[in-house]
């Protein structure tokens, strides 16, 4: 097995370059190593910056750390679905796994439900790392490394993150900490539902459109909030064309990062500055220009991908 050259991996997934077969084995390797330690419910300290969906958009995650600041210099916490959908999920997720493992005290990644074996083979990313490597190890090595992504993160004790939303099986932190998570996301539970659920503007429980997860009311978070001693719920996994939307009156919020989503949404993205007194700034970007995702890099009979 090669030696990890990680500040070389970081430098050319920066340019959007692929890395070796054997070198993506080696960093899912050493990030199963980080991410194992950490918790259902990771600890971030503030200053932190928070992000939405990315799925695949790498030259618009580009756009974010030109807006957000570069790791190390900028923490970040990443709210999951760092794949599909867009053109670059294998680049996207190796680029902020590279980090991870070079930087593990200065970005958090949690899981987003489309970190998912079944959901990557309709979504894109199984397909793009046939297409990009002539073999399906590259998203085995990554869909075995989804597992050990966390939960979940608390901010200073105040601020849930979590990329869905509630659930009805979870009223402690202490029940999220308490689920085995090294497994594939289940249909249904309690790890499905923090993955899949999302707000709606009614009171209590609601079976959700998504087939996964619940819609949760206003009472359900003031609820949690008050039984965990936290302010806000933050959370990502829905469109919102402003990048960013407050939920029944600043108790709950959406943060979206994935701009012009699919490259054809029209929205902006958000990030979410945290002072170190938890002071909320947004940061609003969009998409890159001059971006090749016009190229279509999935038409058939392109022999020069790596163009
Ligand atoms: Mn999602």
């Amino acid at each position: 097995m090669c030696a990890l050259d990680l500040d070389g991996i970081i430098e050319r997934l920066m340019k959007c370059t692929l890395i070796t077969e054997d070198e993506v084995k080696a960093l899912c390797g050493k990030a199963r190593e980080i991410l194992i330690e950490e918790g259902n419910v990771q600890r971030v300290d503030s200053p932190v910056t928070v992000c939405g969906d990315i799925h695949g958009q790498f030259y618009d995650l580009q756009e974010l750390f030109k807006v957000g600041g570069r790791v190390p210099e900028t923490n970040y916490l990443f709210l999951g679905d760092f794949v599909d959908r867009g053109f670059y999920s294998v680049e996207t997720f190796l680029l902020l796994i590279a980090l991870k493992v070079r930087y593990p005290d200065r970005i958090t990644l949690i899981r987003g439900n489309h970190e998912s074996r079944q959901i990557t083979q309709v979504y894109g990313f199984f397909d793009e790392c046939l297409k990009k490597y002539g073999s399906i190890s590259v998203w085995k090595y990554c869909t075995d490394l989804f597992d050990y992504l966390s939960l979940s993160a608390i901010i200073d004790g105040k601020i849930f993150c979590v990329h869905g939303g509630l659930s009805p099986s979870i009223q402690t932190l202490d029940q999220i900490r308490a689920i085995d998570r090294k497994q594939e996301v289940p249909h249904d539970g309690a790890m499905c539902d923090l993955l899949w659920s999302d707000p709606e503007d009614t009171q209590g429980w609601g079976v959700s459109p998504r087939g996964a997860g619940y819609l949760f009311g206003a009472d359900i978070v003031q609820e949690f909030n008050t039984m965990n001693n936290i302010d806000i719920v933050c959370r990502a996994h829905q469109l919102v064309m402003e990048g960013y939307k407050w939920h029944f009156t600043e108790t709950l919020l959406t943060v979206w990062s994935a701009p012009n989503y699919c490259y054809r949404c029209g929205n902006v993205a958000a990030i979410l500055e945290l002072s170190e007194n938890l002071h909320p700034e947004f940061i609003i970007f969009e998409a890159a220009p001059n971006d090749n995702r016009g190229s279509q890099p999935f038409r058939k009979q392109q022999p020069d991908y790596f163009l």
